[in-house]
């Protein structure tokens, strides 16, 4: 409400939907019992307030009782109406009109690009395999992406991608390879993440073998990408190599979200860590509304997205440095065997205790536990664990703050 100016306040009016879930109580009871801080609104707004049922549009005396309201308080005014402060109001459509031209010079470049690219590629041109990568942070909908580019569901949604996993499947004319990786923490540091996540996601490479003819870097739209996250993404894709860069496509996902809104007004709207981004992947980016997966359009516009950015490497795809490669394969592969062998001993361990101790079939009528663990996440892991994983963006927002 600031943003409005401390004088905004004077004609505010309290709007609460949703009056049919009152029930019983009036809004009186309902703002008395809700706590000092929705009393603080009430005051705030000199005591108007007004509620309205949603659900029952043909109830016309809640609007006109609401207009009689406005007309009480715009006469309290001696008639006057809010007027904004014309330099700041001035200042914010100069932002506005500076976004807008700022996103169609983007446009026209990436159009330009895309034109120039074309001309190499031919425009009936395309390449018959195409092997894809999916990286980003956790929950950025990559999985969902996954199932939108290739047209069906191939990749779990509901619990969280933890190892990499490979679907095919012919789209528009071509044969896909997509692979699904594990996701980042958006605000941790590549050096806090998980080494096994770490080794997963560089594996994703040789899942597709000779090499990705793309990564795509799936950021949620709908989120704030600060300056942590644009570190977060540099160090993730630094697992790879520098060159890994000339192969990536920013792929922004919850296009829904966006409304009327183009992409190019909301990459200048984010702020200078996402324009890094899109600059450093050579302007390439695209927007999937995840929710509409009956649009073919927006993943065959992808598709040509991929082979002119192919096209423009002389039709190479991303190879990853082989000692590199070889290197992650060998630490996962020690750590497959150190896990068999500790399943194994466990599995020992607990044959002879239950040989030597009890039996097979004695069990104790009680038992008492203890559950101990770290902060927001152990409880919640331990209380609820089908959410444990969906709580864990919370985490991350408490991260940040
Ligand atoms: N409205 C909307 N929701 C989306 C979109 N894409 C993904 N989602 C939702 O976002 C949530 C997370 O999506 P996932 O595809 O599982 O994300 P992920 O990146 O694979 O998550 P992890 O594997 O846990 O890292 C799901 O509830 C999806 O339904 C989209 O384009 N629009
Ligand atoms: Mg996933």
């Amino acid at each position: 409400m600031q943003l409005l100016s401390e004088r905004v306040w004077r004609h505010t009016i309290v709007l609460f939907t949703r009056g049919d879930w009152l029930g019983d109580t009036n809004i009186e009871q309902h703002i008395e019992t809700q706590g000092k801080a929705l009393q603080w609104l009430v005051e705030k707004c000199g005591n108007r307030y007004h509620v309205l049922n949603t659900e029952n549009r043909a109830d016309s005396t809640q609007v006109t009782e609401l207009l009689e309201k406005i007309e009480e308080m715009v006469a309290g005014h001696g008639g006057c109406h809010y007027e904004m402060d014309r330099k700041l109001l001035q200042e914010v459509e100069e932002k506005r009109r500076a976004v807008e031209e700022r996103a169609k010079q983007r446009l026209m470049k990436v159009q330009e690009q895309r034109k120039t690219l074309r001309s190499f590629k031919g425009e009936e041109h395309h390449l018959s395999e195409l092997r894809i990568v999916l990286l980003g942070g956790r929950c950025a909908g990559k999985s969902s992406a996954g199932n939108t580019i290739l047209g069906r569901e191939e990749f779990d949604t509901v619990i969280r991608t933890a190892q990499c996993v490979k679907r095919q499947g012919e789209v528009a004319g071509r044969q896909l390879t997509v692979i699904d990786t594990p996701g980042w923490w958006r605000s941790y540091s590549v050096q806090d993440a998980p080494e096994l996540d770490k080794q997963e996601i560089v594996h994703s490479v040789s899942l597709c073998s000779p090499g990705p003819h793309a990564l795509f870097l799936v950021i949620d739209v709908n989120k704030s990408f600060t300056e942590t996250h644009r570190r977060a993404v540099e160090e993730h894709l630094e697992l790879f190599s520098e060159r890994v860069w000339r192969h990536t496509i920013v792929l922004f996902t919850r296009g829904d979200w966006l409304g009327d809104t183009s992409i190019e007004q909301r990459i200048e709207a984010g702020g200078k860590a996402l324009q890094w981004l899109v600059e450093k992947c050579g302007n390439r980016y695209h927007v999937l509304n995840n929710e509409k997966r009956g649009d073919g359009t927006q993943v065959r516009e992808l598709l040509e997205k991929i082979e002119e950015m192919v096209a423009g490497h002389g039709g190479c795809h991303y190879e990853m440095d082989r000692m590199l490669l070889q290197e992650v394969e060998e630490k996962r592969r020690a750590v497959e065997e150190r896990a068999k062998q500790r399943l194994m001993k466990v599995q020992k361990q607990r044959k002879t205790l239950r040989t030597l101790f009890h039996g097979e079939e004695h069990h104790l009528s009680e038992l008492r536990i203890v559950l101990l663990g770290g902060d927001v996440l152990g409880r919640v892991q331990q209380e609820t664990p089908s959410w444990a994983e969906r709580s864990l963006s919370l985490e991350e927002e408490l991260h940040s703050v």
